[in-house]
């Protein structure tokens, strides 16, 4: 049988040769050799697709395959996804969340694995989606009793629009009845405490955390 760290290096390698039925196999192997689906999204898909991002900033590769990485990622984290929410089924609800990658941005990959995980640490998610209008986020917040508004941004370009989620939702006196969280690749503490935002979340387990401890 395969090692783990030989199970992790297939993923990460399905990811950068753009094999989606490879990501699928590797997924597999890694739930039947009893290997976390979180570590296996984490150290094996997303190192993946960082690697490949770096490429692509780097020039030596192109939008095409940026597209197929990420089809391949998509494909093994579909295969770990039950195992992912058969984790958190028995649990009750700990809070609801709104959530989505804001407006002007369609990267999804990243908000897609934080929602699967709110979900499995027992939260109530909605999930808006890609390229969100600010004030959708702010009536789905209203119409729920939502309190968490979680934005994802994967641009600089866009994260200045969690800037208005701040005053969008100060605007509809909902403000101080819930707390904000922002994240994606560009977004930092910095960034989040600049914005007024509460809660700043790098990657899927931080996020889970900080919200533990805080409900
Ligand atoms: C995959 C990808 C794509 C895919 C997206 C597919 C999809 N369905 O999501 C496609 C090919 C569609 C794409 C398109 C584009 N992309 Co692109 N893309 C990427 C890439 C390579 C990886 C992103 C990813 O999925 N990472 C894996 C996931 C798991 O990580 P993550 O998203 O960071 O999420 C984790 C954390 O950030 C955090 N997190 C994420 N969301 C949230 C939300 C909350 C609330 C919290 C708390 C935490 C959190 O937790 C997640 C899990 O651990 C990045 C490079 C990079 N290194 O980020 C470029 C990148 C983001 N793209 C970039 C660009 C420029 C584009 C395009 C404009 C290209 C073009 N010329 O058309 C378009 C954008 C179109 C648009 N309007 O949005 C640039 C952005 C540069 C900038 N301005 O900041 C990057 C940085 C590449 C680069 N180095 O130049 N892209």
């Amino acid at each position: 049988m395969a090692t783990k760290d030989e199970i992790i290096a297939k993923a990460k390698a399905a990811v950068t040769n753009f094999d989606n039925d490879a990501a699928e196999a590797a997924a597999q192997e890694g739930l039947d050799a009893g290997i976390s689906p979180v570590e296996i999204i984490q150290e094996g898909f997303t190192t993946a697709m960082n690697e490949v991002g770096d490429q692509f900033e780097a020039g030596s590769l192109f939008l095409p395959h940026v597209i197929a990485a990420s089809e391949a990622m998509t494909a093994g984290v579909n295969v770990l996804t039950p195992a992912l929410e058969a984790l958190g089924s028995e649990m009750e609800s700990k809070g609801k969340i709104v959530i989505g990658t804001i407006e002007g941005d369609i990267h999804s990959i990243g908000k897609d694995i934080v929602a699967t995980m709110l979900k499995i640490a027992g939260f109530q998610v909605y999930d808006l989606g890609r390229d969100v209008p600010i004030n959708d986020y702010v009536k789905k917040a209203k119409e729920v009793g939502a309190q968490v508004v979680a934005s994802s941004a994967l641009m600089t370009t866009t994260m200045v629009s969690q800037i208005q989620i701040e005053e969008q939702l100060k605007e509809a006196g909902l403000r101080d009845s819930l707390k904000t969280m922002v994240g994606g690749a560009p977004v930092t503490q910095d960034w989040a405490d600049k914005i007024g935002a509460d809660i700043y979340g790098e990657n899927a387990s931080d996020v889970v955390t900080k919200l533990k401890e805080m409900f």
